[in-house]
């Protein structure tokens, strides 16, 4: 008999199919009742899958009570309530490692598009404002400071990728880490007064909420750039949207936002301000490979006990 497994959250087509063959899965994502149709049918469930910015909380856990298993799609664990899991001893796999590339390369779009406002000037030429004169002069990238706040999988990807720039890097975190050849500061403030381009690279959740503050946000200063691809959740917004709107930092490039999908209107007139819908994993080539570990967690985890790349 196949494993009962839940759906919480679609996943591409091609994995859809796959977890079908090997799992007895059911599609909550279709549910229209879904608390109803946990409280009839959790205990049903060994299994489930999920996605980084869905996640699974204390209650549905709860309403889960012989799972054994996890399989989240992406690499943030923000909205996965791990020490329930743990305490419980399910085991939870995630992606990461396989969408460094694409997120770090998405921080280089949004870094180089705030700072030369490639997009800004595509909608100058859009509307035709071309002929009436040139674009106002933008920022250079090359030989610039990057700062880096969280130097972990995707942080050093970064870092590797403004060598290209030849820029100089200093980072914040938690702690220095070893084998990292650029400066650690312990302050934050200081790091973005030091910089040119403050990016972010941390994980979410309680430990990093409002990291960079308004105070954060005034050393950067009216000559920094803002670059997020990490949790909307570790800016604060508000304070972000009043630095931008005031011009007291240069620009920002936003993948990601405390609210999504919701992003607060009073950027959308702004031209200092590059807006994405968190894609930045959002590759063919990225998600086949994230959506490939989903499955292979899964796979491991009932032909050996563990998932291969555990989040606990
Ligand atoms: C995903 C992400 O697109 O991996 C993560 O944590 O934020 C993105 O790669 C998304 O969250 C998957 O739901």
């Amino acid at each position: 008999m196949k494993p009962r497994l839940l759906q919480h959250g679609r996943l591409p087509e091609q994995t859809e199919a796959r977890l079908a063959e090997h799992f007895d899965v059911h599609p909550f994502w279709a549910e229209s009742d879904p608390a109803a149709y946990l409280a009839q049918h959790g205990g049903e469930f060994v299994a489930m899958t999920t996605r980084a910015a869905t996640g699974v909380d204390a209650t549905m856990l709860a309403a889960l009570p012989n799972l054994r298993v996890v399989s989240s799609f992406g690499v943030g664990l923000d909205k996965l309530d791990l020490d329930t899991a743990r305490a419980r001893g399910i085991a939870v796999g995630y992606t990461p490692d396989v969408l460094n590339d694409c997120v770090a390369d998405t921080a280089f779009a949004l870094l180089m598009d705030a700072a030369r406002q490639v997009s800004a000037a595509d909608r100058y030429v859009r509307r035709g404002a071309w002929p009436r004169g040139p674009y106002p002069l933008t920022t250079r990238v090359s030989g610039k400071r990057l700062g880096i706040v969280g130097m972990g999988r995707i942080g050093r990807v970064i870092a590797k990728r403004s060598s290209g720039f030849d820029m100089e890097v200093r980072y914040f975190g938690r702690k220095a880490q070893d084998g990292v050849p650029y400066g650690f500061e312990p302050s934050l403030p200081a790091l973005a007064e030091w910089a040119d381009f403050l990016v972010i690279a941390a994980s979410g959740g309680p430990e990093t909420r409002h990291l960079v503050s308004a105070d954060v946000l005034k050393a950067l200063g009216p000559q920094g750039y803002l670059i997020n691809i990490a949790r909307g959740t570790v800016v604060d917004e508000a304070a972000l949207v009043d630095a931008l709107a005031n011009q007291r930092i240069a620009g920002a490039g936003l993948d990601v936002f405390e609210d999504e999908p919701n992003v607060p209107p009073a950027l959308f007139a702004l031209d200092n301000v590059v807006l994405l819908p968190h894609v930045a994993s959002g590759t063919h080539e990225t998600r086949a490979a994230m959506a490939g570990l989903v499955f292979d967690n899964l796979q491991s985890f009932f032909a050996t006990g563990a998932v291969l790349r555990s989040a606990i």
